[in-house]
């Protein structure tokens, strides 16, 4: 174990793990750490406060990661999350995989157990092999076995989490490191923070000019906003090139507000007849996965060709042919982009077209909106909190479920970029309250969560995270009590599967954990509640009474249920 600990001549002073990996995470920029503290990673809480830094102390460390990632996501810088070995290490693990796939950067780092006992296979406390495990759930999995290496490896992994197409990083470190000493001045030495982590990529020009010419051609173009677009945090550039070329957009769902739903181009509510009638797609941080339909089938209609841009190179063709690949970061490529279509002409027809039809679902919704029965459904509801967000546009809504997720991104416009952060790429519920957290502490401004009932189950503990640290999170549970619906019949002698205890009152576990609680039966007292939770900046629970039979199984995208047709009753 030589080279775990370096001599040093007496007299000298000393540091150790503990402080060079906060001293490398406080030069780099780091502030806030979310995590779940014990064996062996528990005085990094207590250091990293004392230090006058902020720890938010979860309780599981799935949320704490899922809190890091969305900070990631937010601010443009890698999210830390810390956690024990083993169990803990394996519970952040699923928010770093997530992370990866969402492409938001994140840091997972986690105290790991002797490598002597670990590679012998002999039993140690929480004995697991980190390293490998997280290798392919992440952009890279890195240990540090001795103290001096502990600020290239901060460097690497905040390089890494930042550079090309963002993702996670996983750092193991052996639980004896931390308190490995070496000479303090040597320490100090082998510190540093990387030169330009996410270099800008321009695109070639010869790239830029086919885009601009496919694109000039095209006689029904659309912009299509991804969560990509709106992490780059080129906000203007964006807005710029829409408003210049007159080119209607449509986000993907947490894109929304990047340019405002509100903008006269925005198409969102044509959406499905700009995907099918469009004859050139120009793609901005938007992968063409399962959310959208792969880019082909129904959802596309005719004929169409592509414009990506992608920072990441192999992402082109990953379903269909992309005619027109710009491959560069997305500032750089949008501001190309603009440069070659100056003064081209603007699609005005094609424009109004789309117009007239979204003033035609937005007549047809609003009436749904405002029109009462006897117990809420996702409609009224859902239209009594947007009349109420219209007047905090800077709120960030978090929103999780099935059709609370479907309905909501529908109904409630955002006005400003990265304010809407959702269960993402995966679909994953369980988001809610770690990602309340991090926008809370991020953004220094209120949240409204929007869960649906199983979904909030997921990380509802993280609520007293919520009260503990008195952040102004109101938490509207949208109760029609159960996944999809609440009112699946019991099998005999059973309990359906799909269904949760319909005495549930979260108004009351708020109450419990420190919080407010309302009970909302009707759309007036859902908005009054919130709109006194939002002055109050109290952490609130409003437990929102939906009707059990008003959602539909799997929300809008029940097409991907797989249902067997064998032995039913008829
Ligand atoms: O143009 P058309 O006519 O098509 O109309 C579109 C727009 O034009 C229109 N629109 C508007 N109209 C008027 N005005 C305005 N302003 C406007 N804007 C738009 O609205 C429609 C729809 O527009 P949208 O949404 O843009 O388009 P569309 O076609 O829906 O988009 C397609 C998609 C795929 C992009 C979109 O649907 C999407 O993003 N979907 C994401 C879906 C998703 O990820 N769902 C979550 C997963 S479901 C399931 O797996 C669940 N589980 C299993 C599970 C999971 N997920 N995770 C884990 C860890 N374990 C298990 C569980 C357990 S959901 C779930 C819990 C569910 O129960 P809950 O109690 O939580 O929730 P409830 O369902 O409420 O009970
Ligand atoms: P959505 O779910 O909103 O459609 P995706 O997560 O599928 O969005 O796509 C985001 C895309 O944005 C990824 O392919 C990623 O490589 C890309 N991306 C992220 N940041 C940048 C950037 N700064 N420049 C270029 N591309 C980026
Ligand atoms: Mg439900």
């Amino acid at each position: 174990m030589k080279n775990d600990i370096q001599e040093v001549a007496e007299g000298v002073e000393l540091t150790d793990g503990f402080h060079l990996l906060m001293e490398a995470l406080e030069m780099n920029g780091i502030t806030n750490i979310y995590g779940l503290l014990g064996i062996p990673v528990t005085e990094i809480g207590r250091m990293w406060q004392a230090r006058g830094n902020k720890f938010f102390s979860f309780r599981n460390e799935q949320n704490a990661g899922y809190a890091a990632s969305v900070a990631g996501y937010l601010t443009k810088k890698p999210g830390v999350c810390v956690t024990v070995s083993a169990p803990g290490f394996l519970n952040g693990l699923t928010a770093l995989a997530n992370a990866t796939t969402n492409c938001f950067p994140m840091i997972l780092i986690s105290g790991s157990s002797e490598r002597e006992i670990v590679d012998l296979q002999q039993g140690d406390y929480e004995e697991m092999d980190q390293l490998n495990i997280a290798r392919p759930h992440c952009k890279a999995s890195f240990r540090i076995n001795r103290t001096e290496d502990i600020g290239v490896a901060v460097v690497r992994a905040i390089r890494t989490a930042l550079s090309g197409r963002p993702g996670g990083v996983y750092l193991d470190i052996p639980a004896r490191l931390f308190s490995t000493t070496m000479s303090a001045e040597e320490g100090q030495k082998s510190l540093f923070v990387p030169v330009d982590p996410a270099p800008a990529q321009l695109p070639a020009p010869s790239a830029v000019s086919r885009a601009v010419d496919l694109i000039k051609g095209a006689k029904k173009p659309l912009i299509l906003l991804g969560k990509g677009a709106a992490y780059a945090q080129c906000d203007a550039d964006i807005k710029a090139l829409i408003e210049e070329t007159g080119i209607p957009f449509t986000p993907m769902s947490m894109a929304k507000g990047l340019v405002s739903d509100t903008h006269p181009q925005c198409a969102a509510a044509a959406r499905s007849m700009v995907l099918q009638e469009s004859d050139v797609v120009i793609l901005i941080g938007a992968r063409l996965n399962w959310l959208l339909a792969h880019g082909k089938g129904k959802t596309w209609g005719g004929a169409k060709k592509f414009v990506q841009i992608d920072i990441q190179a192999n992402e082109i063709d990953s379903n269909v042919p992309i005619a027109a690949p710009l491959i560069g970061d997305i500032e750089s490529c949008v501001n190309a982009l603009r440069a070659g279509l100056k003064g081209a002409a603007k699609p005005t027809e094609w424009m109004s077209a789309i117009a007239e039809r979204a003033n035609g679902t937005k007549a047809k919704l609003a009436t749904k909106l405002t029109t009462a029965t006897p117990v809420m459904n996702y409609f009224n509801s859902l239209g009594a909190i947007r009349d109420v967000l219209k007047n905090y546009p800077d709120i960030t809504l978090v929103n999780e479920g099935a059709n609370t997720l479907d309905n909501a991104r529908m109904v409630i416009d955002q006005y400003l970029p990265r304010k809407r952060v959702d269960t993402g790429t995966w679909g994953v519920m369980g988001i809610g309250m770690g990602s309340a957290v991090a926008a809370a502490v991020e953004t220094g401004k209120p949240v409204v969560a929007i869960c649906g009932d199983s979904a909030f189950g997921f990380s509802a503990m993280e609520y007293e995270t919520i009260t503990r640290y008195n952040l102004p999170v109101t938490v509207i549970i949208m109760n029609n009590g159960g996944i999809y619906r609440g009112d699946e019949a019991n099998p005999e002698h059973q309990v359906s599967c799909m269904i949760f205890n319909p005495k549930t009152k979260y108004d009351q576990f708020s109450i419990a954990l420190g919080g407010e609680g309302v009970r909302a039966e009707t759309p007036e007292a859902l908005a009054k509640a919130l709109e006194a939770s939002l002055k109050s900046g109290k952490p609130t629970i409003i437990d929102a009474i939906i009707d059990p039979a008003a959602g539909v199984e799997s929300g809008r995208i029940g097409n991907l249920n797989i249902v067997s047709t064998i032995g039913k009753k008829k």
